[in-house]
């Protein structure tokens, strides 16, 4: 195939993992601005290399002309979670999306591969809507803890170094740190309900102190500049207590103070 046929192949691919990516960074948006936990902490994305492709496809006896139909990661997304059991969560999410169809998923965290590695993977058939038309392409999603991203981003950069020709003692190396990363992950799975807690109380207090310094915009204009002083130094008072009951409580007020301006505006 020419470079130039290389690059127009590759323009729905690319499309499709900005899209993706996207749309898995918006469940992260909506989940903050919601005050729910995310079980998606990150979102990565990326068009397989050329080369890449061509090795993959010498490496499967791939034909040229079947590349888009036998290589299902040329568009791939990766969904970084916190604890194991989010990968569970964001498998759920895509089965029940309707802009990604499903056409295949492996679970490599419960049946870790020979190598050790562990993710969870699901092939999609997703709509790119090109100048010409619909354009059906497939991606690849692999779901995984950051433990396991850690340790598959080494093993991949070892893999490369040796050309699949790894030493044994480092091979074996890795398979000890792919055990660790097991105990890692249960061990965080145990405190998965505090870390969960902790985060929720850290962005509810981010959401009160967000909504009281917009009632405190809101004031200026229309109350007065000693009203609104008097107001801020009681914020930054209750603010240094560190209390959330207390700062809740003063937001209410607050709440019900600025609605008296604005209904008095109108
Ligand atoms: P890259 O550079 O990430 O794009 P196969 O080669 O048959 O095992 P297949 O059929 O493509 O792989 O599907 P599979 O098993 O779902 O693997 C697809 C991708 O998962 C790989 O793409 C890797 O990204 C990742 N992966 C699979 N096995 C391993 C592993 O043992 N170690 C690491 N670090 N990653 C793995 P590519 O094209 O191999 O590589």
């Amino acid at each position: 195939m020419e470079t130039r046929m290389w690059r127009e192949m590759l323009v729905p691919y690319y499309a499709a993992v900005d899209e993706l990516k996207m749309k898995f960074e918006h469940i992260i948006r909506e989940c903050r601005d919601t005050g729910v936990y995310s079980p998606i902490e990150q979102v990565e994305g990326r068009v397989k290399r050329i080369p890449s492709i061509l090795e993959k496809a010498q490496k499967k006896d791939i034909e040229i002309e079947d590349i888009e139909r036998d290589i299902q990661d040329i568009a791939g997304i990766r969904i970084i979670c916190q604890f194991v059991e989010d990968i569970n969560a964001v498998v759920n999410i895509i089965r029940n999306r309707t802009d990604m169809k499903i056409i295949e998923e492996r679970d490599y965290v419960t049946n870790s591969k020979p190598s050790g590695y562990r993710s969870y993977h699901i092939i999609i058939e997703y709509d790119v809507h090109m100048y010409e038309g619909v354009k059906k392409i497939k991606a690849e999603i692999q779901i995984r803890t950051l433990a396991m991203n850690f340790w598959g981003t080494i093993e991949h950069s070892l893999q490369y170094k040796y050309h699949g020709q790894m030493p044994n003692h480092i091979r074996a190396r890795l398979h000890a740190a792919a055990d660790a990363i097991i105990m890692l992950d249960k061990e965080m799975s145990s405190v998965r309900g505090e870390i969960m807690d902790a985060q929720n109380n850290m962005q509810k207090t981010d959401t009160v102190i967000m909504e009281v310094l917009n009632n405190i915009e809101n004031l200026y204009g229309v109350a007065n500049t000693r009203e609104i002083n008097k107001i801020q130094d009681e914020f930054y008072r209750i603010y240094e207590q560190n209390d959330m009951e207390q700062l809740q409580k003063f937001n209410n007020e607050l709440d019900i103070f600025t609605e008296g301006y604005r209904a008095q505006k109108i």
